[in-house]
């Protein structure tokens, strides 16, 4: 079939059917936030940004999340540095904004897991208070604090870059209490685990220490791993439904007329260059569809129209390759955040 007609019978076959896949969505507007593509969008190009409504954005706190008072908080700079510093919140403000694209993961996502979210943040660079207090040369590490007594580490330099900010607004709203508010700090290419919500004190100290989740074998860099996420076979969500899927060869989301396969992939600071969709368990590849995004902190959309001829058992992977690094085709999540293929079994029927 050629490509057009399967776009004609994917029109055709698309109608209302999003919208009854998922019960706990309200309605199929919300899902074309979710999702990269709808089967109804696949002549269309893929769009710059796809960014997870607040409500939907993945929530990960090792503890409940602290009630902070905007009147008193206070972010401390400490240890060893020449001049310490305390901000209130409109020292915050009262610094240069900027606005920027990144996408969260949790170390701990699942491979095709929901720990992953795109947003548009808001805030100020950390690295003119740095300077302005004077970290001494006997630092090696900050230890970043949340008011949930949370705590992680990163090496002085790590800290001392101008893309590290201090963020108080997602998608246009201030932080929800449950995603940092007022104050969280964003490191560009870690993984969540980096990025403290309930930002209250940056410490200078003189020996490398771990942090909560470190001291419990996660990484201690928890740099993101180059890695494809497929979220979406033709209407269903894929973590949803233990990676199995029948499509049925009749109805409104027969498989006769194109599959949509859809997704993310995300590296730690490249662009991607590829990303590849296996339907015969990794023996044969097809390039996927992808996006630009301006930055490579922000995930790169993918879709791919399989157009499957016969009925029976079929297995997906979906690869990525940035600049610098191809997914390994291993099976596995490590604490290390390395990120394992995803095999999805499709059933179509007969
Ligand atoms: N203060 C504090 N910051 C934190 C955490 C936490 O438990 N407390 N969890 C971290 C982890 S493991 C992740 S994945 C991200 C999740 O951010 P989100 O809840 O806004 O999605 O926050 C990080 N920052
Ligand atoms: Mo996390």
């Amino acid at each position: 079939m050629k490509r057009r007609q399967a776009l004609k019978r994917l029109l055709q076959a698309s109608g209302g059917m999003v919208a009854t896949l998922l019960p706990g969505c309200v309605n199929s507007q919300h899902l074309r936030l979710l999702f990269a593509v709808e089967p109804q969008q696949f002549d269309q190009p893929l769009p710059e940004h796809r960014v997870t409504p607040v409500g939907e954005f993945y929530v990960q706190s090792y503890a409940s999340p602290p009630e902070v008072n905007l009147d008193t908080w206070q972010l401390q700079f400490t240890g060893l540095v020449d001049q310490p510093l305390t901000l209130k919140f409109t020292d915050i403000l009262a610094a240069p904004q900027a606005d920027f694209y990144l996408t969260m993961e949790c170390i701990g996502n699942r491979t095709g897991g929901k720990q992953i979210g795109n947003a548009l943040w808001m805030g100020t660079p950390l690295l003119p208070f740095l300077k302005q207090v004077g970290v001494q040369d006997k630092a090696v590490e900050f230890m970043l604090h949340g008011a949930d007594s949370y705590e992680t580490t990163l090496p002085v330099a790590d800290l001392m870059r101008s893309d590290v900010q201090l963020v108080h607004r997602m998608n246009g709203e201030p932080l929800t209490r449950s995603h940092g508010f007022p104050l969280r700090i964003i490191i560009p290419g870690r993984y969540g685990q980096k990025q403290p919500k309930w930002l209250t004190e940056i410490e200078a100290i003189a020996t490398p220490k771990k942090g909560y989740w470190e001291r419990q074998g996660w990484s201690n860099t928890a740099k993101i791993a180059t890695h494809a996420i497929a979220q979406k076979v033709q209407g269903e969500k894929v973590w949803n439904k233990n990676y199995h899927i029948d499509l049925p060869r009749m109805g409104e989301s027969g498989w006769q007329g194109g599959v949509t396969l859809a997704g993310v992939a995300i590296d730690q600071a490249q662009p991607m260059e590829w990303v590849r969709i296996s339907t015969d368990n990794g023996q044969t590849w097809m390039q996927a569809d992808i996006n630009q995004p301006s930055s490579p902190h922000e995930w790169t959309l993918w879709q791919y129209l399989w157009q499957p001829t016969q009925p029976g058992t079929y297995k997906l992977l979906a690869q990525a390759k940035s600049r610098t690094e191809t997914q390994k085709i291993i099976d596995k999540n490590g604490k290390d955040g390395s990120a394992g293929i995803l095999r999805i079994s499709v059933n179509l029927e007969p």
